[in-house]
């Protein structure tokens, strides 16, 4: 046991409850008892949720209060500027000119405030960095045994391993909330880097945001890394591996039973309960209060059609698949772009999180999500598809831009010692000795088929393909009329930048939708579908021709913020006959709307 000497090891076994968030919000209202009543958003009756007991071999209480970084006492929110009326026609331009060119380079810790969610704010602040060596991080040894990180559903079947999960989950809960790798401090993690509390350490007159841009996938790798290897070493197993949650294959779909056991530390009582029943499939295109009415093989169908539009169809090149390139300087509230790979893990946070709570604690919101242990495995899977991405081929690699490669972030190791990463040292996982059992690809040729609706056979078919924009039977509404509120449905007609493309000319450029000037708050859910010539008034789901993409916010930070949603169509225009067209037909579909939502504009941009 010589490894546990470097931390203070809880003794004596009093708690009889470990009371999971008090500490997390000392000025606002946290729960101070675990056990809630629930009403679920369909009306289902009311139920006790079931409370959590864990006992620590403890004496000292791990609920003590966590105390805020004493040198900013106060939430960023009223020190940063929200979106003026210039931010449009700031999103429009290219922020990065060769003078902003720079990594972002982690955060500033002294500059770290409490964190923002609907209008409380949170302690999320790490432990204090002050007087520290941090150090550069260095890949593990080559002899260090490889960790295989296996299907959650499959795992779970193994009772050896899955002792071991559960005993490192609750050495974590029982360590001491000022101990970097406690459970608690672990969830802080996310909720620094994501509800505003970082400003960036080259600029820090700019907030740090890992969502919405190229700092998305390197970031999630090397939290749930470093997650990995605490939980490995409190248990002493440096073989210890993570479950992932594989819900790209049809009998991964379900929470996998061992997160549903109300007496394991795996269970977190902030979800949504109807979601947690053997029949409940994870569904990638959730639309929150407006649940889905589908079979088991129409869910594992639109399922498998999400996953092939956001790793296969929709996301041809890095731009689209990553997200938008983020560089220091870049103003916080204009995020620029989510690449597929976010967007597709999106539902899983909402349909998680328990939506009877205004913050949709805990995976709705970002600044809760790493309390519910399915984060991690959840983010297994994001993070296996990464790799996944890169073997479909043709110009799927990973950014080679400078600023990428040195882009850095803060992290606590396994012996809770400061370390700083780079991007570029994440790259290969093989090398950060953990690797991922094979999984088939159930999604990997996924066959789309058109629109049922006769009425867009009536409306876009037939002789009708010229220019769709003429049909008479849709509505349409003149880009001059953005920027515009999304509170129905808009159908616009967008001009293609070329018609006609050959074969050639398709390779070597993709055809992308932009959805610009997307204006929210950050703490609300909103979503939106995007079709192309379809039929407003049925609009078609994932697995159709003409579904482009969702627009899907997790809520996070309480500020309002601007961004773009990318959508690669060049399959979906060859799909839908519409190669020959001098427009498009593009419909955005309100589907959430838990706040107001506007709209800059729509265009189509052929991209290398
Ligand atoms: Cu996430």
């Amino acid at each position: 046991m010589a490894s546990f000497a470097s931390f203070t090891a809880p003794s004596a076994a009093t708690a009889a409850a470990y009371p999971k968030t008090p500490q997390l919000s000392a000025a606002t209202k946290p729960p101070t008892h675990i056990t809630h009543h629930y009403s679920s958003p369909a009306g289902h009756r009311r139920r006790t949720r079931q409370p959590l007991h864990i006992t620590c071999d403890s004496t000292a209480p791990n609920n003590t209060p966590v105390p805020d970084n004493p040198s900013s006492p106060t939430s960023r929110r009223d020190l940063l500027l929200g979106l003026g009326a210039g931010a449009t026609t700031a999103l429009t331009l290219d922020p990065f000119s060769a003078a902003l060119a720079r990594p972002v380079r982690g955060p500033s810790i002294e500059a770290c405030v409490r964190a923002t969610a609907g209008d409380q704010t949170f302690a999320c602040c790490p432990p204090s960095f002050a007087g520290v060596d941090i150090m550069d991080f260095q890949l593990p040894s080559a002899s260090e045994p490889v960790r295989i990180r296996r299907p959650a559903h499959l795992a779970g079947l193994d009772p050896v391993w899955l002792d071991k999960y559960k005993r490192a989950i609750k050495a974590m809960r029982c360590l001491p909330n000022d101990d970097p790798r406690s459970y608690i401090q672990q969830a802080r993690v996310h909720c620094a880097y994501c509800n505003g509390a970082y400003v960036q350490a080259d600029d820090t007159n700019k907030g740090l945001q890992i969502h919405y841009s190229w700092l998305f996938l390197p970031f999630h790798r090397y939290y749930i890394y470093f997650y990995e290897r605490i939980l490995g070493k409190l248990i002493d197993d440096p073989t210890f591996a993570l479950p992932f949650w594989n819900w790209d294959h049809e009998d991964g779909m379900p929470i996998a039973d061992m997160f549903k056991d109300t007496e394991s530390p795996l269970y977190d009582p902030l979800r949504n309960p109807a979601h947690q029943l053997p029949t409940s499939l994870l569904d990638l295109d959730y639309n929150k209060r407006q649940p889905a009415v589908r079979t088991k093989e129409e869910q594992v169908r639109v399922n498998y059609a999400v996953v092939y539009n956001n790793m296969v169809s929709g996301a041809k090149r890095r731009l689209e698949f990553f997200g938008a390139k983020y560089r220091t300087g870049s103003a916080v509230p204009v995020r620029q772009s989510s690449g597929s790979c976010e967007n597709l893990h999106n539902p899983a946070h909402i349909w998680v999180g328990d939506s009877s709570r205004a913050l949709g604690e805990d995976m709705g919101n970002f600044y809760s999500s790493g309390r519910d242990p399915l984060f991690y495995v959840h983010h297994g899977n994001v993070d296996r598809l990464w790799n996944v991405w890169k073997t479909i081929g043709k110009f799927r690699f990973d950014f080679d831009d400078y600023d990428y490669l040195n882009a850095s972030f803060l992290f606590y190791d396994e012996n809770a010692k400061p370390v700083r990463v780079k991007v570029k040292d994440c790259l290969d996982n093989k090398l950060m000795r953990y690797d991922y059992e094979e999984r088939p690809l159930p999604w990997r040729n996924f066959q789309k088929t058109p629109a049922s609706s006769a009425t867009v056979a009536n409306i876009f078919g037939g002789e009708k393909t010229a220019n769709a924009a003429e049909a008479p039977a849709v509505e349409l509404t003149p880009l001059t009329e953005f920027p515009l509120a999304l509170d129905s449905v808009v159908s616009v007609s967008v001009a293609r930048p070329k018609k006609s493309r050959t074969a050639a000319e398709k390779e070597a450029q993709s055809e992308v939708l932009v959805v610009y000037g997307i204006e929210l708050q950050g703490d609300k859910v909103v979503k939106f579908d995007v079709v192309v010539n379809d039929d407003p008034a049925n609009p078609s789901g994932p697995d159709k021709f003409e579904y482009a993409g969702s627009f899907l916010n997790v809520p996070h930070d309480s500020m309002k913020f601007a961004t773009n949603l990318r959508l690669d169509i060049t399959d979906l225009v060859g799909d839908i006959g519409a190669d020959d067209d001098d427009e498009l037909v593009v419909t955005l579909v309100p589907r959430v709307a838990d706040g107001p939502v506007t709209i800059a504009g729509v265009r189509i941009e052929l991209q290398n």
